[in-house]
């Protein structure tokens, strides 16, 4: 199937989104890497294959509109403008990280770009950006809030409990439902009886709306209508974005990946990032020299990020409890 078209976006925008796209993937590859060459500790989601849904969203917003995340959180920090470096000197668990080394993966935040967090409670963002939202609406400077979560999440009470609140409040908010067909080792279809999850948007008087999640037009125009909603407070928006992940659940070794392969196969075909390159070369807006500068660029700020994490000392023993605060 085609991918839609984006009229309203200048060529250069739509390349800065492959590059902000590619820069999530190549991200998760040395992470996945490193990880595996005992460089990263803790636990490392990936978040490939699903770029189109951060890049497509985040790009609709702007610096002062806030997000969270979930335990899958790279590509919507990277997406809102997170700094690489510390990043990856997060996942390298070194002083210089976002938390000092002392989060790792599932906890990067940065207040100063509206990246409120990513989070390993599933659906636990879910009630901290509503509380966000709450905030931009009591602000009045017309900014939105928004959520990010899987299928998985839509089944648990936050998700229940915001949109219901936010609903009737009129929040200025997305939700943004990345539904990656799995949560974990369990397929969606085994949780809901509903095959969109949009369609629970009814249950609260809300639109509900199904995107390709791997068109990134199509995630994009939908956000950004949206938020023409939330800013003009008329309330939040649903969106489902059906997408899948390339990897398995975790980057851990021997972990079961239930999935089935043929499924797994049919999604890596409609990758994301392949279509928009695709589609980019399809419009006349790039070639092969114009890919390889962005790829080019991308691996330089990479190697920055990396050398950056190595240069960074570990915490001290003698800082555990520093900046913790609940024992
Ligand atoms: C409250 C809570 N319950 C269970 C878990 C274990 N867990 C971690 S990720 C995950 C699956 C989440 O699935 P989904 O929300 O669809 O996100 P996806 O991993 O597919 O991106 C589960 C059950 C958790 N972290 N938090």
């Amino acid at each position: 199937m085609p991918m839609s078209l984006s009229p309203n976006l200048p060529p250069d925008k739509q390349r800065e989104m492959l590059r902000q796209m590619l820069t999530i993937r190549r991200f998760e590859e040395r992470a996945s890497a490193d990880y595996h060459a005992g460089k990263i500790y803790g636990v490392v989601h990936c978040y490939i294959g699903e770029e189109a849904v951060a890049v497509g969203v985040c790009t609709a917003l702007d610096r002062g509109d806030r997000i969270i995340s979930t335990h899958r959180g790279h590509g919507h920090c990277i997406a809102k403008g997170a700094d690489l470096p510390r990043m990856m000197a997060e996942l390298y668990g070194r002083q210089a990280g976002y938390c000092k080394g002392k989060g790792g993966s599932m906890h990067i935040a940065d207040f100063d770009i509206g990246m409120l967090g990513a989070n390993g409670i599933v659906a636990g963002g879910i009630s901290i950006i509503t509380g966000a939202g709450l905030a931009a609406q009591m602000e009045g400077k017309g900014g939105v809030a928004v959520a990010f979560f899987g299928d998985g999440a839509s089944n648990a009470g936050p998700f229940h409990e915001c949109l219901n609140i936010a609903a009737t409040w009129k929040l200025p908010m997305l939700y943004v439902c990345e539904n990656n067909l799995h949560a974990a080792q369990t397929s969606a279809a085994a949780t809901h009886a509903l095959s969109d999850v949009a369609a629970r948007a009814a249950g609260y008087g809300i639109p509900g709306i199904v995107v390709d999640g791997n068109d990134i037009f199509a995630v994009h125009q939908a956000a950004v209508r949206a938020v023409e909603r939330a800013r003009s407070g008329d309330g939040p928006t649903l969106i489902e974005c059906k997408t899948y992940r390339q990897r398995a659940h975790t980057e851990r070794k021997g972990q079961p990946d239930p999935r089935d392969k043929a499924e797994v196969e049919a999604w890596t075909q409609k990758d994301p990032i392949v279509l928009l390159e695709r589609q980019l070369r399809d419009q006349g807006d790039l070639d092969d020299a114009g890919l390889l500068t962005i790829e080019r660029g991308v691996m330089d700020a990479l190697e920055t990020a990396v050398a950056f994490a190595e240069a960074s000392p570990f915490p001290l023993p003698e800082q555990a409890t520093d900046d913790v605060f609940a024992a």
